[in-house]
């Protein structure tokens, strides 16, 4: 497989595909940025082109680190009292625009300029200003095909997305490294170990920077002990339909995004059979039952969600009730399995039945999110709604339920273990919706977040805020929650004083476990 994945890079530095995804990557010593280009996928034909607009992005770069450091170096040699002021300014974080408009600076100022001048905070790590725009679309890149990733309400992606499915299947680490040490245009603009990693001072461990960086690299954040503010939390908000996560992984795990009839006549002719061990196997459409649908409030998480991430919904869901079609089939003693297929081979994560009685209250053959039928990207016509399991129970676009007697019982997928630890990673979950990285507040006025809590099978208990990186913990109870929602939490607090911060937040359920993997916001006020 390392061979492989080698191979998959050289091609990649061969078609300069890469180029397209990495925007100009600064070394990391020369304090320079560059702006980012959008990713876009190259044609055969503009490989040319794209090699040649590479090779002026490169002479830039190199135009401009020659600039940064004529200038750098003339400052070197200024007296003590006039070099300070002169420091701070060349120095100074920088400010820029994130994707929702607000302005943001990635980077706690610090009266010595440690975390720019020294660790070079500005040209190191994925994103930023250094090499990629967002790692949703470097995937996209690759040679073969790759799940579409995307980013509802708004929380970036960390590397800890990719860590979810590549902790197991193709390390992550080996890929990484064989991409970026194999690429031509890393080595060219200097890239090296301090690019992508944090050696840990105290073990000496590579750890990434990106993920280590406001933790155990910078300073100037300020720590706020037992942070107190206002809490409040629902678990009836809904997801607005166009932020509903989507997720095609496919039988063969090649997650090509499928482009699916969405008409009328593709709904009216939709047929699922039921079958196996009933006693009455029988097929329906889904216009057969639609007298007999109900509508709920439920959540789904994907199994792969990651630490901080949204890929979790709730909505208001209208949908065929198993139990119906279950009754009509007649289930026998015998079965103990059930199978939903779909169109597209989906067969991978069938449920033991006593998990399917232990929900049949709550698991539809969903038809509709919040009044409007599923979207292509969510399965229509239907999807099989199996709350509160892991979403890639949820089979998109159902042909058969098959009830069956299996030799070993099927295993059930409600959170992802961390394969270097052995506990979970993404639950208890929580994500911060809609603020990005270094957002500035103005000083003065309440900070107001929000975002989710949920551990799947596993009732939330509480909320808690850090803002002393995990030194003291302010716990907000949820009393007795439902499982088959989320927990919608909303934070609003006023910092004391202007300057640089790290809010973290963690969720606690029923069963006593703790976020292992907090998720986070770095901001400002000014
Ligand atoms: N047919 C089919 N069903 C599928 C998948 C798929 O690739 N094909 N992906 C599963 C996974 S992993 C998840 S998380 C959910 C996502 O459902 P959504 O796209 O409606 O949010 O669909 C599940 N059902
Ligand atoms: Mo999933």
């Amino acid at each position: 497989m390392k061979k492989r994945l080698a191979t998959v890079a050289a091609v990649l530095c061969l078609t300069g595909a890469l180029v397209a995804g990495m925007a100009a990557c600064s070394t990391p010593s020369s304090g320079s940025t560059q702006p980012a280009d959008k990713p876009a996928a190259q044609q055969p034909a503009d490989d040319a082109a794209a090699k040649q607009g590479a090779e002026a992005d490169l002479k830039d770069d190199a135009a401009q680190q020659q600039a940064a450091t004529a200038e750098a170096d003339k400052l070197k040699m200024l007296p003590q009292d006039e070099k300070a002021a002169a420091a701070a300014e060349l120095y100074a974080p920088k400010v820029t625009k994130a994707a929702n408009g607000a302005d943001v600076q990635l980077i706690p100022a610090d009266p010595y300029m440690w975390n720019t001048a020294i660790l070079d905070g500005e040209n190191r790590g994925c994103l930023g200003s250094s090499c990629h725009d967002s790692l949703l679309d470097t995937n996209q890149l690759l040679p073969m095909p790759h799940p579409k990733l995307w980013n509802p309400y708004d929380v970036e992606a960390t590397t800890k997305f990719c860590y979810m499915c590549h902790s197991k299947a193709l390390f992550m680490q080996d890929s990484m490294h064989a991409i970026h040490m194999n690429s031509a245009e890393f080595a060219e603009k200097g890239g090296n170990c301090d690019s992508c990693h944090y050696i840990s001072p105290q073990t000496g461990e590579y750890l990434l920077w990106d993920l280590a960086k406001y933790n155990n690299a910078y300073m100037g954040i300020t720590p706020v002990p037992n942070v107190t503010g206002d809490f409040s939390f629902t678990q009836d908000s809904i997801t607005p339909t166009d932020q509903v996560f989507y997720y095609w992984e496919n039988a063969n795990h090649q997650g090509v995004t499928p482009d699916n009839d969405t008409s009328q006549a593709a709904y009216d002719s939709w047929e699922i059979a039921v079958g196996g061990e009933v006693e009455n196997p029988f097929t329906f459409k889904l216009t057969d039952f639609e007298d007999q649908m109900v509508e709920k409030v439920l959540k789904m998480d994907c199994q792969t969600n990651p630490p901080g991430g949204a890929y979790v919904a709730n909505v208001n869901v209208k949908g065929i009730p198993l139990s119906v079609i279950m009754e009509r089939a007649g289930v026998k003693d015998t079965a103990n399995t059930l199978h939903s297929v779909a169109d597209d081979g989906w067969d991978v994560y069938p449920v033991p039945l006593s998990t399917v009685n232990e929900y049949l209250d709550d698991i539809l053959l969903v038809t509709e999110i919040n009044g409007e039928p599923l979207g292509m990207l969510q399965g229509f016509p239907v999807q099989l709604w199996i709350p509160p399991l892991g979403g890639c129970h949820y089979t998109k676009r159902v042909v058969n339920l098959n009830f069956t007697n299996d030799a070993t019982e099927a295993r059930l997928f409600q959170g992802f273990t961390n394969p270097k630890t052995g506990e979970m990673f993404n639950k208890p979950n929580t994500a911060i919706f809609y603020t990005a990285q270094g957002t500035i507040f103005p000083a003065g006025q309440p900070i107001e977040l929000e975002g989710f809590a949920d551990a799947y099978d596993v009732p939330m208990t509480a909320v808690e805020v850090s803002m002393d990186k995990g030194a003291t913990w302010t716990t907000y109870d949820l009393g007795e929650t439902d499982v088959m929602r989320w927990v919608d939490w909303k934070f609003s607090f006023t910092p004391e004083k202007p300057g640089s911060y790290l809010i973290q937040v963690r969720g606690v359920a029923a069963d006593g476990s703790v976020s292992t993997d907090p998720s986070q916001l770095f901001f400002n006020v000014k």
